[in-house]
Formats: C-alpha cells, structure tokens, sequence
C-alpha cells in the first residue's frame, strides 16, 4: 500500500522530555489541580482569578530559555518538510497548548486545545499574542462594553478548534500516528477508530500502551522513538 496522506495527533508526552508537564501521569498537572476549578468555562466564571493564575503559571513556564522543542518536535517538523517535497500530504494535530511544535519549525499544524502564548475575547472570539501575566485588568479592545480577556484554551465541555480540518485531513488518512497522547479526552479520543474506519494504518509512540486497537506500537520515550520512526 502506498502511503501519501499522515495525520499524526501529539499529545503532553511530546513534551514531557522539554520540561513540560503531562496531565494523567504521576506527578501530572490533574494531581495537583482539580479539572473543575481551572479547566472549566464555570470555574472561570466563579474564580477568574484562580483561573488566571493557574495559566500564568503554566505560561512563565512556557518562557524559561530551558524549555525549548526537544528531538521529538524537531523530527516532526523536518519530516513534514521532506514529506510534502515529495508531494505527500501532511497535518500534525497538537492537543497541546505549548508552542514546542511552532517553535521546531512544524506548519501543517492545528492546535486543537488552543495556545498558552494567545488570551481571546469571550465575545468576539479574536485572538491576541499574549505573553505576560493575564489578569482581571485586563480587557478587550474589540467590543462594547470591553469584555475580560481569558486564556486561549478550550476547556472541558468547551469546542475544540480546527475540527473541521481535523475531520477532513483523517477522512483521507492512509496512516495515523497518535504520540505522547493517553488517549482520554474526547474528540480527540475518537480520532483513531476515525482513521481506522476508512482504512489508514494506525501507529501509537508512546511510554506505555494506551489501547490494543493501534496496529503498531512503539514504546519508549518521545525524544527517541519518534526520531527513529521518522527518520
Ligand atoms: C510519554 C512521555 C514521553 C509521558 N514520551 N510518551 C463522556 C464520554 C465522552 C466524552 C465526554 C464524556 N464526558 C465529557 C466528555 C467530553 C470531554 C471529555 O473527553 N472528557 C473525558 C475526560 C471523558 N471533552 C470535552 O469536553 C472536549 N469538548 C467536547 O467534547 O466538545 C463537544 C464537541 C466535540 C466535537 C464536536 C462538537 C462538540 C474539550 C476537551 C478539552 C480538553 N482540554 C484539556 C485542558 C486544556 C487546558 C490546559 O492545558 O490547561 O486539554 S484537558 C487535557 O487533556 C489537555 C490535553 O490536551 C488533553 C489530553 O491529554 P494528553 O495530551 O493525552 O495528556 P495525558 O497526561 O493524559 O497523557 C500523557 C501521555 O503521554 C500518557 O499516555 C503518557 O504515557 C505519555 N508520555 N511521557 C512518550 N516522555
């Protein structure tokens, strides 16, 4: 079977080795905060500042000059290149709201779960670079009266982004390849038994085994797996 049409979704595993941390893993960001009080439209709505704080940590994270895209990013982003010369098509799905893979160089990207680096108007929907601190002083520029800027992320029972083009891309997917995700959170959950659906062949990278349904798997860290497969 010839191979033109990769779809590969990454999840915080990818950047795990970057310093980043996951959600689900011992010592994962979910053990230390609860879903319902930083990741939810009503906790935002009950304590913005709470809110607020729980990003601007994670985005002061994201700023440190020791957090930087690992081999994992790197190799995806120099295979896309050498992919598409070769008139292949490509998209790397990111549940991530780091910039690792911008960083690397990957453009055939959709962040799914939004961007730490971006605050939105509730209203309007636009989206600003934000890089600092967000806080309650901060309001929009687009509507009347100024709305409360948030973080750029969508949040449990919120719609994911892209989704069209996600869709699309695994309609036509001859292979899959799901990295550093566990494979919990819906819609991206479904994206496998998608591609599995209309024939493509499905790849897991991961440290562990996240489902029996993948066709292949290969299990180690990111950093190394993901360079081997796509060399
Ligand atoms: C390594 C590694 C290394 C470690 N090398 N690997 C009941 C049934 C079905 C669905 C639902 C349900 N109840 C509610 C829902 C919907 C809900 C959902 O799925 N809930 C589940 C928990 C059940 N989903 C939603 O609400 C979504 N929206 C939605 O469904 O809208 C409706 C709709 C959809 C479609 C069309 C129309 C309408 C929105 C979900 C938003 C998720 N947002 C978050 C938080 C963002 C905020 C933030 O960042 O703070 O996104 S949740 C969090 O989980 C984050 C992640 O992107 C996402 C996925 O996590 P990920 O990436 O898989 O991380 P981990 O930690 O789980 O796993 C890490 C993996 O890496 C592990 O496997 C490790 O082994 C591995 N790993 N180190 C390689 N070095």
């Amino acid at each position: 079977m010839s191979l033109r049409n990769l779809v590969v979704l990454t999840g915080a595993g990818i950047s795990a080795e970057s310093g980043i941390s996951t959600f689900r893993d011992q010592q994962g960001l979910w053990e230390k905060h609860s879903i319902e009080e930083v990741a939810t439209p009503e906790a935002f709505a009950r304590d913005p500042e709470k809110v607020l704080n729980f990003y601007n940590q994670r985005r002061a994270q994201l700023r440190q000059r020791k957090i930087k895209p690992n081999p994992a990013h790197k190799a995806l982003a120099s295979f896309e290149k050498k992919w598409l010369a070769k008139g292949g098509q490509f998209l790397l799905i990111s549940q991530n709201v780091d910039n690792l893979h911008v960083r690397a160089g990957s453009q055939r990207l959709v962040n799914m779960h939004g961007q730490l680096m971006s605050a939105l108007c509730p209203r309007s929907g636009r989206a600003l670079p934000w890089q600092g601190d967000l806080t309650q002083e901060h309001l929009c520029e687009c509507c009347d009266p100024p709305q409360l800027l948030r973080p750029d992320i969508v949040w449990f029972g919120e719609v994911p982004y892209h989704l069209e083009a996600c869709y699309q891309a695994l309609e036509a997917a001859d292979l899959f390849i799901s990295i550093g995700t566990s494979g919990q959170v819906y819609p991206a959950a479904g994206f496998m038994q998608l591609a599995q659906q209309v024939g493509a062949q499905t790849v897991e990278i991961n440290l562990e085994k996240t489902s029996d349904t993948f066709e292949q798997g290969y299990y180690g860290p990111a950093s190394q797996e993901v360079p081997r497969f796509f060399k």
